[in-house]
């Protein structure tokens, strides 16, 4: 396909996925508002209807809870049936400062809203629009940051802890193995539930039912605590301090500090903040052994010893050092040099990964868009062109999947990529490569 080609299918996706005042990911296979999937998109709206941005946000932080948290699905349908869970499995009204509208899930994902804020404040900030707009958000915003420093960090070591895969955006990363095997799944007490997805993306790519049975005790872990209580800290099976939540909540803090002090704002909370957990990112969460930075399980008291993907958003948050973020790009170079595309989502030399499965080694679009810029902000602009092309050249040959192989010898004999199709943060993260950076 040709830049004009994939710029106007881009569009037409990001026009199919809008539902009047949001973005859905993917018709169907994901019918809601997800947290993460909607900053990214905003990045494709800037490029056609700005407005649409400023919507997006919008209905995403009607979602907000009292305590500040983002939840990882807005469900601004009550109706729609093709997903599981569904708000009525979250029952988020548990906890007294959910919204009683919209409904919601109960835990978060990457706060990516500080730094997507940024992007289009610098895109558009001769509008005078637009500058109340971020002047009235950016409140919102930083509330959410102060939840995770509330509630996921009751030591205050300015690393914020998650207790359920899908709050790290990556579910069945095989980083989460450990922790989610010392779940005893009894079937007697787990809820009765059907699985929707595997009906609409093929089984072979998705988790396993096993994950899945996971998945819902930790819901419910989380539902007996009202989501937010000390209890989770106290009784999860999984508590980890993730590389990738870790590195973004970072990048949005550096964003809305820069935000703050153009339009000032209060940035004293966030600047502490910052201090505290770019230190500790740094020194905790690097592996000298395997050269990355890995996630800390806070059960085992011990780091969780394996490349993968989070570790390389550590340069898109410019919190590596400069010989640490030298290391990553070695390992990227190395990637590529022996026929691999980027960025691949697990270490490929493990024997847990899966070229196929979801989080379990394919190439996933947005993580190609933070890393580019990573790559570009320490000066690897070598690399960093690699990562933006083989993202480019995956959905020119593929379309605009949710993720892709990530062998190239493998991926010169299919016709498609993996997961659902016509996917908006795809189309977002491409449309911004192709009009922004040309
Ligand atoms: C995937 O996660 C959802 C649960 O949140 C699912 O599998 O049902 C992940 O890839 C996640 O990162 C993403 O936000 C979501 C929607 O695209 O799908």
């Amino acid at each position: 396909m040709q830049k004009r080609e994939l710029v106007n299918e881009a569009i037409d996706t990001l026009k199919l996925n809008w539902r009047d005042g949001f973005t859905v990911p993917k018709n169907k296979l994901y019918p809601f508002q997800w947290n993460w999937d909607s900053g990214f998109t905003c990045l494709g709206h800037a490029c056609f209807e700005p407005q649409w941005a400023m919507r997006e946000l919008t209905s995403l932080f009607s979602g907000q809870w009292a305590n500040g948290m983002i939840p990882h699905i807005i469900f601004h349908s009550e109706t729609e049936s093709t997903y599981f869970p569904n708000h009525d499995f979250w029952q988020a009204e548990v906890n007294p400062g959910a919204p009683p509208k919209p409904k919601t899930s109960g835990i978060s994902q990457p706060p990516v809203h500080g730094f997507i804020l940024e992007v289009l404040f610098n895109k558009f900030s001769d509008d005078p629009n637009w500058v109340a707009f971020v002047k009235a958000i950016f409140p919102k915003v930083l509330h959410s940051h102060r939840y995770f420093y509330t509630y996921r960090d009751p030591k205050s070591e300015g690393l914020a802890f998650l207790y359920h895969p899908w709050e790290s955006g990556r579910d069945n990363s095989p980083i989460w193995d450990e922790s989610i095997a010392r779940i005893e799944i009894d079937k007697a007490t787990l809820p009765p539930y059907t699985r929707k997805d595997t009906q609409l993306a093929n089984q072979e790519e998705r988790p396993t039912s096993d994950q899945y049975d996971r998945y819902v005790y930790l819901l419910e872990l989380g539902k007996k605590h009202q989501y937010d209580g000390p209890g989770i800290f106290e009784e999860s099976p999984m508590l980890v301090q993730d590389t990738l939540i870790n590195a973004i909540l970072i990048q949005s803090n550096q964003s809305l500090i820069r935000i703050g002090e153009r339009l000032g704002l209060d940035t004293g909370e966030l600047k502490e903040w910052q201090a505290q957990s770019t230190s500790a990112y740094r020194e905790k969460l690097w592996n000298e052994d395997l050269a990355t930075f890995t996630c800390y399980d806070l059960r085992s008291q011990a780091q969780i010893e394996h490349k993968e993907i989070g570790g390389l958003t550590a340069l898109s948050a410019e919190v590596a050092s400069a010989d640490q973020a030298k290391k990553l790009n070695d390992y990227l170079q190395n990637l590529h040099d022996r026929g691999y595309y980027l960025c691949p989502s697990f270490d490929v030399d493990s024997p847990l990964f899966d070229s196929k499965r979801y989080w379990r080694g394919p190439i996933w679009p947005q993580m190609n868009w933070l890393i580019y810029r990573g790559l570009k902000a320490y000066g690897f602009q070598d690399t960093a062109e690699i990562v933006k092309n083989d993202l480019l050249e995956l959905v020119s040959r593929l379309g605009f999947y949710e993720y892709f192989e990530a062998q190239k010898s493998v991926a010169a004999h299919l016709e498609n990529g993996y997961g659902g199709g016509q996917f908006s943060w795809t189309s977002a993260c491409v449309l911004d490569l192709l009009m922004v950076d040309g």
